[in-house]
């Protein structure tokens, strides 16, 4: 039964192994576990872009500043990417995920350097306990440079998949732009920051889980890029941590959840948090996640906005270039405490 299965990734395992109990090497300390019966169905904000693009522009980026102040994290809606692209692509997600064992085994890796990957938990090369989670990694910006090594099973995976990536980074560019304005900087300066920019995306698929209070999808941990932006189905999980409380982000639907990155975090010179959250499973239904990570290019010099720096409030971080922080991130494995430690301009 399953804790011996040979299985590469978990949905094979659910689905083929019938199992009734989650194998040992997906079970956290009693210390670490998720406490399901302990959980805030407090809100994050939820911000309108109808009015970025019109007069009234600066009363939405002080929404944005003050949600990224306050909570690291809200939602929006108005956003302007098609429905019909949300659509597709969540389509695209649960039929691929649903293609046979040996399809989706021809793109399996365990190796976190490729910029196309399928695989499972987070970093199985570095990770003790597994995470109840297959997905899909891809690399998605410049396009062109990527779009050659991704499924063409199922057949229009690709031309929704770039549909939907073109039209989020709309979303992403705009967003950044609000973000630099809402610090008191040049509305360019962060942009101007990210070199030739980077854009990557995961497909998660959790599947459901017999012992869901004995796992996680995802543990606690931020995110290592500049702003996540984040897709999910109609099914519950995303958790945020705010006030040292777990929060419920409960789906709405045709919105994206937007959550600051580390990266934001060092060019706000800590103004700006990127706050831990998490997935968790639930034991009848399973879940699809797309978040976009958007990024600067692993190149791109990366530290606290030189305006943001004063006597009072000295830079936290030293420079760094994103591949340098992206490559301890990968081979850390997932963790609660920040990778940021070790680019504090004090070590
Ligand atoms: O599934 C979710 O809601 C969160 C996903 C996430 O945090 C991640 O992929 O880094």
């Amino acid at each position: 039964m399953a804790a011996t299965s040979k299985r590469l990734l978990l949905s094979d395992l659910v689905s083929s192994d019938k199992i009734d109990k989650v194998p040992s090497n997906y079970i956290r300390p009693i210390s670490q576990r998720p406490n399901l019966r302990h959980v805030f169905h407090d809100s994050i904000p939820l911000i309108d872009l109808s009015h970025l693009y019109g007069p009234n522009r600066c009363h939405v980026v002080d929404q944005i500043g003050r949600a990224c102040r306050e909570y690291g994290f809200f939602q929006v809606k108005n956003h302007r990417v098609p429905e019909s692209t949300i659509a597709n692509m969540m389509q695209i997600a649960r039929d691929f995920f649903k293609l046979p064992e040996e399809e989706r085994l021809k793109i399996y890796t365990d190796d976190p350097t490729r910029t196309t990957r399928l695989s499972t938990s987070f970093n199985i090369r570095t990770e003790k306990i597994a995470n109840w989670r297959d997905f899909l990694r891809l690399h998605c910006h410049p396009l062109q440079d990527y779009i050659h090594e991704w499924p063409t099973n199922p057949a229009s995976f690709r031309d929704h998949v770039a549909e939907y990536c073109r039209s989020v980074r709309g979303l992403a560019l705009q967003l950044i732009e609000a973000i630099s304005e809402s610090l008191g900087l040049d509305r360019n300066y962060i942009s101007r920051q990210l070199g030739k920019h980077g854009q990557h995306m995961a497909l998660n698929y959790y599947p459901p889980c017999p012992q869901p209070d004995l796992t996680y999808g995802l543990p606690g941990h931020t995110d290592l890029n500049l702003i996540t932006i984040l897709l999910q189905d109609h099914v519950p999980g995303l958790q945020v941590l705010r006030k040292g409380h777990w929060i419920a982000v409960d789906p709405v639907p045709n919105t994206f959840i937007i959550n600051i990155g580390d990266q934001i975090q060092v060019i706000s010179n800590n103004k700006y948090k990127s706050v831990l959250h998490r997935a968790v499973v639930n034991c009848d239904e399973e879940r699809i996640s797309i978040p976009t990570f958007y990024c600067p290019s692993p190149d791109a010099v990366i530290g606290p906005a030189p305006e943001l720096v004063t006597d009072d409030e000295p830079a936290v971080y030293r420079q760094f270039t994103y591949g340098e922080c992206y490559n301890k991130f990968w081979n850390r494995g997932l963790a609660t405490e920040t990778c940021l430690d070790m680019f504090l301009a004090t070590n």
